[in-house]
């Protein structure tokens, strides 16, 4: 297995790589070199209006494995229970730009790491969505599940590939997951993708964040030399709606728990949330994968969005005298869209996950001068829609949640 999660991929789609990938490894081979030779977006087709609004969405869902997805039957339909289930809500709802928290990479394929993304698009989302297509798709390299080369859960051992599959492998990656490629991230859209427009940060090290929290005296000096910030990786991922550019800021920063008195995971979410301020502040002291140093300098609208495993009513990622999802609810350019999503009719008004009682930690949250006109989190109760309760409970231990923008207010 060729394995090179470090290589700087972006990845987009056309109809063009899925008509190869239906005629084989031969002709998906030319489509990637046909890729990588043309412009990876393009203009909406003629006659296409811009739209009044846009729909984004964000899902985290449960086990989108590789072995999940590549197994279809003869039509090419999955045969996850789950993965049919989120579709179907992906098809009730019809986000116009798609998030997806938790799919594989699979890294038998380093060159196009959207292609669990069209999987998912092409044995699920298709059928459930009819017209809705998703032609654009954006992925780029984790830090998942890829070896340090230390021992960061200081049980002794630096893990190997001999360990692949344990939790003590994971705990010695860049970013937890028992194999390279777990816990990954994918990008699907209507709307074309301006990959040359996108950062991303997946080897910024932790060391180099302003202020940073790594805890003292549990890592040693080799171990922070060489610790990256982000538990994926931190995406501004530009997407092209009619005239405007709209900037969507991607991360899934590790959860707070699953460590020990140092607080190591709980200090990673709170500086994971903490890059986006630095980067809001564009600060001079980032860099990204491509070596462009410096903070967000585009004056165009933006969506901070992902799981942030942060709740503001907890204090597990607490420094500074505030939980960490505070650092951006609380700030002035960035709109808490919390109230279209309390009332929107789901079972838990303010949660977008089941765990712990029903917690916060999907999030959307998009740059001040946004107009939000709806939103919700697909969480209908038993007694007025027991079959939407039925596949949200299916689906994921997270809930799909959107926000429709006004697309005149977008800068
Ligand atoms: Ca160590
Ligand atoms: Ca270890
Ligand atoms: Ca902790």
């Amino acid at each position: 297995m060729t394995l090179n999660p470090d290589a700087p991929i972006r990845a987009a789609d056309t109809g063009k790589m899925r008509k190869a990938l239906r005629l084989g490894p031969r002709a998906f081979a030319t489509a990637l070199l046909m890729m990588s030779c043309s412009p990876q977006s393009s203009s909406p087709p003629e006659g296409t209006p811009t739209p009044k609004t846009v729909r984004i969405a964000v899902f985290n869902i449960r086990e989108l494995s590789t072995e999940a997805l590549e197994d279809v039957d003869e039509a090419g339909g999955g045969q996850a229970e789950n993965v049919s289930a989120a579709a179907e809500i992906v098809g009730r709802i019809r986000p116009d730009v798609l998030v997806i928290q938790e799919i594989d990479h699979d890294y038998r394929y380093p060159d196009d790491l959207a292609l669990n993304g069209r999987r998912l698009r092409d044995a699920y989302l298709q059928t459930a969505t009819g017209d809705l297509g998703f032609p654009y798709l954006y992925a780029a390299p984790c830090n998942t599940g890829i070896a340090s080369g230390h021992d960061l859960n200081n049980d002794g051992r630096i893990a190997t590939a001999d360990d692949i599959g344990g939790r003590e492998y994971g705990e010695d990656c860049y970013g937890f997951g028992t194999y390279p490629g777990q816990y990954s991230m994918v990008l699907l859209s209507r709307f074309p993708i301006d990959t040359d427009g996108a950062r991303t940060f997946q080897r910024f090290l932790w060391k180099d964040l302003p202020n940073h929290h790594i805890p003292e005296e549990f890592y040693d000096r080799a171990e922070v030399d060489d610790f990256r910030l982000s538990s994926k990786s931190h995406w501004d991922v530009p997407i092209e709606i009619g005239d405007k550019r709209l900037h969507l800021w991607i991360s899934h920063p590790t959860p707070a728990v699953f460590d020990g008195e140092e607080d190591r995971n709980g200090r990673r979410n709170f500086d994971e949330i903490a890059f986006w301020r630095a980067y809001l502040d564009g600060s001079a002291d980032l860099y990204d994968d491509a070596g462009t140093t410096g903070g967000y300098s585009a004056d165009r609208s933006f969506v901070i969005l992902g799981d942030l495993n942060s709740d503001p009513r907890f204090d597990s990622a607490f420094y500074d005298g505030r939980q960490s999802i505070d650092l951006l609810l609380s700030d002035p350019r960035i709109r808490d869209t919390g109230d279209t999503l309390v009332g929107a009719g789901n079972e838990l008004p303010t949660a977008t996950a089941v765990f712990g009682g029903g917690m916060r930690v999907d999030y959307l949250l998009p740059s001040a001068e946004v107009t939000v006109t709806g939103g919700g989190v697909f969480w209908p109760d038993a007694d007025s829609d027991p079959d939407g309760h039925r596949l949200a409970s299916e689906a994921s231990d997270h809930r799909l949640v959107w926000i429709d923008l006004a697309v005149t207010s977008l800068r």
